[in-house]
């Protein structure tokens, strides 16, 4: 298999998250309210502005058997009610298929649900952590700091986003500020 050289290095930025190459991904607040706890409160806020809650900047460098593809995100810091702002959140296509993220910048967490328990984990992700997604688990980013949170996630290339599953029902617990603290709670 032959990879093109020009995705072999790529510099980045920890703290925009910025690649000099890759294929951008922005979400805004009304594309993705339905992932929220309380999506009338966003008809409620106080502007008229649509703003950014997170921008994903993926490179695949190639798609052959063993290959991997990886992406920079960002979330912007953020609340809908207590609910701090988040990435969709997805299963992937290839359930079997796991992802290693590294946090680079700011405070956040990860919310992991197996599709076969629902056993569910709020898994630290800032700068100076790592966490395992292993197979048949949703998962979702949230950024609990008031600095945007900066991650890197690597994956098998043939691992793909199902949106569907996890967008039907939502995930089944939320992580929303309770006493000035990120704290996990059923939806
Ligand atoms: C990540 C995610 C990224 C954005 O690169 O794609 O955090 O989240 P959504 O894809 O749920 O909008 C990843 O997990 N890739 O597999
Ligand atoms: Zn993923």
């Amino acid at each position: 298999m032959t990879h093109p050289t020009d995705l072999i290095s790529v510099s980045y930025d920890e703290l925009t998250a910025n690649l000099s190459k890759g294929k951008i991904v922005e979400r805004r607040l009304s594309e993705i309210r339905d992932s929220f706890l309380n999506p009338d409160l966003i008809d409620k806020m106080p502007t008229d502005e649509d703003p950014i809650v997170y921008r994903v900047t993926a490179v695949e460098p190639s798609n052959g058997t063993g290959d991997l593809h990886y992406g920079l995100g960002i979330i912007y810091p953020g609340k809908v009610g207590p609910e701090y702002f988040l990435t969709k959140g997805h299963l992937h296509q290839a359930r079997e298929t796991a992802e290693v993220y590294i946090g680079l910048s700011g405070e956040g967490y990860m919310l992991l649900e197996n599709e076969k328990t629902l056993e569910t984990r709020m898994e630290p992700l800032g700068k100076g952590q790592i966490v395992y997604v292993p197979g048949h688990t949703a998962h979702r980013t949230v950024n609990t700091g008031d600095k945007p949170l900066t991650y890197f996630g690597v994956y098998p290339a043939n691992a793909g986003h199902d949106y569907g599953a996890i967008g039907k029902r939502n995930f089944l617990k939320v992580i929303v500020e309770e006493n000035g603290k990120p704290t996990l709670k059923d939806r």
